[in-house]
């Protein structure tokens, strides 16, 4: 008798811990990353059930479509079979709303309002945008296990309270070097997603380099056909056509992810020079390369067919690109003298501009006069951003010592470069864009890209290696107030994503400054 009544009482108090655990009640205690704004806890919970569904107010498409993306995301692992449905009022106990207004102008065009009772999830915004930010916001509010791809068991519970949100900059990028080593379709869809769901904004994509030339241009064939035919290592390489790469820009902008292209010029252009004699001074094609040196090669700036060239090729990439920005390179062109190189990045910048697209450039091409709306790229030399900043130009942070993805962790990482330094996943987050350089302000600073070069990386399991879990800390870099951001709290919200990026398929890189095994997982 006693020994059962004690067996009782174990059972008892197995079940409220159990409870306990998977039923979260405080708000403000969850996991989010990017830190939101404002997050104002009520102490109870709403539970997801099979009757579930998500309302959309009115019947545009693509609220519909945001709602169908949050669906699609939840029903394989809650199988709660989740449907989207369109109203014109507040939906009935126990539901998901999304609605847009246009009134709460402190939202701006990204920012969600995500207020939860026991009763609803209501989410809205001003602008798609912010919808499917919320919505980030919601997945991460549910177990980890959420994010699994097959049935798991529930309850899918939310703790309620009204979080407000919103970024500090309006770029939020990373970026993939294609060139190096070619990633296919796929592995880019699958960094796109992952960008998303760490409310990134744009993918840059290095689409030419010495070693690959990975963008179908019809006018130009054998810059794919010759030039994208090999790699870092002298692997197979590959290249998008139009087809696949309007496929990826799709994929992107369903996202909110803006597609911005880079065709790296006059330096890094050896496998265009391979492909096309006339393209070389010397009128003769150059060999395929695949090591990784730098700053061997350059286009002729004083031929006129090279204008011709990149003309061809600024007008196929643009009609590619609804987007707003042609990256054009200009770093390293240590084979171009600088009385070449400046007039050289003038005529580049009106050849973007007469295709109605604005010019992104690393810092070098501050050397040169920047035209309005001309984005500067700081990577390496503060110098360069400054006089960037001096002609009126907006700044990019992409500093090589803190943000660069392709640097090693420390001397013992299984991938990376480390010319820049070692980047530990603190000293990746420990900074601000704004109080970096003193004469880049704020107000000079568009946001923050995390470029990931792929010298030493050849899918998407290396590259996560090195993007992962740094990613999270430059997303919330780009979003949070920097007075809201402070390592000690950020590495416990990170530890607790150490489950969910498992459950994403992420193979990040377990760095010891994190306690990924701590308790309060999720
Ligand atoms: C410098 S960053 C480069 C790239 C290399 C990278 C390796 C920049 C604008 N140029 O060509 O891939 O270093 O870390």
């Amino acid at each position: 008798m006693k020994f059962k009544k004690s067996a009782l009482y174990l059972l008892a108090l197995t079940a409220i811990f159990g409870q306990m655990a998977c039923t979260p009640t405080d708000l403000s205690k969850e996991n989010i990353i990017p830190k939101p704004v404002s997050v104002v806890p009520t102490g109870d919970s709403f539970d997801l059930t099979d009757q579930t569904d998500i309302y959309v107010q009115g019947e545009s498409a693509e609220q519909l479509q945001i709602g169908q993306y949050l669906a699609d995301k939840l029903n394989p692992s809650t199988g709660l079979g989740i449907e989207v449905k369109t109203t014109s009022e507040v939906p009935a106990s126990g539901n998901i709303y999304l609605s847009l207004s246009e009134n709460d102008t402190e939202l701006g065009d990204e920012g969600y309002e995500l207020t939860i009772t026991e009763k609803l999830v209501n989410l809205t915004a001003r602008k798609p945008a912010g919808l499917f930010y919320g919505l980030q916001t919601i997945r991460q509010l549910l177990p980890s296990k959420v994010e699994l791809a097959t049935a798991q068991q529930g309850p899918w519970k939310m703790a309620t309270g009204t979080i407000r949100d919103y970024p500090v900059y309006g770029y939020r990028g990373s970026m993939l070097d294609v060139a190096r080593h070619f990633f296919e379709v796929e592995e880019v869809k699958s960094l796109i997603d992952q960008l998303a769901a760490y409310k990134m904004n744009v993918l840059h994509l290095h689409l030419s380099d010495d070693q690959g030339w990975r963008i179908e241009i019809k006018s130009w064939p054998n810059l794919t056909t010759h030039g994208g035919s090999t790699e870092v290592g002298g692997g197979p390489g590959g290249f998008y056509t139009q087809e696949q790469y309007s496929d990826i820009v799709k994929y992107a902008q369903d996202r909110f992810i803006t597609i911005v292209p880079e065709i790296d010029m006059p330096g890094h252009t050896n496998a265009a020079l391979a492909s096309y004699p006339e393209l070389n001074a010397d009128g003769k094609a150059t060999e395929l390369y695949t090591g990784i040196e730098v700053g061997f090669s350059s286009l002729d700036t004083h031929k006129e067919i090279t204008y011709k060239f990149i003309d061809d090729v600024i007008r196929e990439l643009a009609a590619l690109t609804p987007g707003q920005y042609i990256h054009i390179g200009g770093d390293e062109s240590h084979s171009t003298k600088i009385e070449d190189y400046i007039p050289f990045i003038n005529r580049v910048q009106d050849i973007v501009i007469a295709n109605g697209k604005q010019v992104f450039g690393w810092d070098e091409i501050a050397l040169s006069t920047l035209k309005p709306n001309t984005v500067v790229q700081y990577w390496a030399k503060a110098e360069n951003a400054i006089k960037g900043v001096e002609q009126g130009a907006k700044v990019l942070m992409s500093p090589s010592k803190n943000a660069y993805l392709d640097m090693q962790y420390d001397s013992t990482s299984t991938f990376g470069l480390h010319w820049a330094a070692y980047i530990e996943v603190d000293k990746g987050y420990n900074w601000d864009p704004a109080n970096l350089v003193p004469e880049i302000k704020r107000e000079n600073i568009i946001g923050i890209e995390a470029p990931l070069w792929s010298e030493t990386v050849s899918n998407r399991y290396e590259a996560e290696y090195l993007i992962f879990p740094r990613l999270l800390g430059y997303a919330e870099i780009g979003w949070t107030p920097v007075e809201l951001r402070n390592w000690d709290e950020y590495k416990v919200r990170l530890a607790n994503h150490g489950e969910r990026m498992k459950a994403m398929n992420i193979s990040f890189y377990p760095s010891k400054l994190v306690d990924w095994e701590g308790t309060g997982k999720k």
